[in-house]
């Protein structure tokens, strides 16, 4: 489980763990981590930067059979229109949100295969499905990681690994808006701000949780989940 410090990587670690998974809870921020890990017994805690071929190398060698891979690690890094945003941002996002994936699907796809069957998960959006003014370098990296999981799945057919994306709309967190308008709270507060019920990070736990204990015939290509509120990135209902 990468990304696992905080949001949906953290809730998807607590809910795995009462599935009876012994969960490697895998994020930069150790401290996080340790908390998570001693709140609860199944989950272990692993530093790991998705950006770092070293970090990503010593996890893998870390690990013995893994049945499930939750690759969760990535997020969004500004709001700019394409006339003024910056490259620096767009290169953080690709470099988190799609080969992230890739480092730690090759390294860890040996110990995937080499137990009963493994499971890919990537926590895409529906950022990876529609685009939105202001959104282009989030829209341009989870396109990305969403063509890398159906190229994955084609590329793996007939071999024992299912391949699965989960998709959130609007998720409220506590850092996914936060990092996205880079740590103005009261803009990231304004993203929620009279919308009934945004998604939790619970809510897309519960859905990877469906996702990974289906029989291991059965795969879930793709979970597209919003809030009844939102019907579309750019078209939410607000009181
Ligand atoms: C987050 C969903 O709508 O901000 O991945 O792109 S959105």
């Amino acid at each position: 489980m990468t990304g696992a410090s905080s949001g949906i990587g953290a809730a998807t670690a607590r809910r795995l763990a009462a599935e009876g998974y012994e969960v490697v809870a895998a994020a930069r921020r150790r401290e996080r981590l340790d908390e998570l890990a001693a709140s609860v017994p199944a989950i272990s805690a692993v530093t790991l930067d998705v950006t770092s071929a070293e970090s990503v190398a010593e996890l893998a060698a870390s690990l013995d059979d893994v049945a499930v891979l939750v690759n969760n690690a990535g997020g969004a890094l500004g709001v700019e229109p394409i006339e003024r945003a910056d490259p620096a941002d767009w290169r953080q996002m690709y470099e988190t949100n799609v080969i992230g994936v890739l480092r730690v699907t090759q390294a860890l796809l040996p110990a995937l295969e080499r137990g009963a069957g493994g499971h890919i998960v990537v926590t895409g959006s529906i950022a990876g499905h529609l685009v939105y003014e202001g959104g282009a370098g989030y829209t341009a990296a989870k396109h990305g990681a969403t063509a890398v999981v159906e190229t994955l799945r084609l590329e793996l057919n007939g071999r024992p690994v299912r391949v699965t994306e989960v998709a959130p709309g609007m998720v409220h967190t506590e850092e996914f808006s936060l990092v996205r308008l880079r740590g103005d709270q009261t803009a990231a507060d304004r993203v929620y701000e009279g919308v009934k019920n945004p998604l939790t990070a619970d809510d897309i736990a519960d859905c990877i949780a469906f996702a990974v204990t289906r029989p291991a015939h059965v795969n879930i290509d793709l979970l597209v989940v919003k809030p009844l509120a939102q019907a579309a990135p750019y078209k939410v209902a607000r009181s």
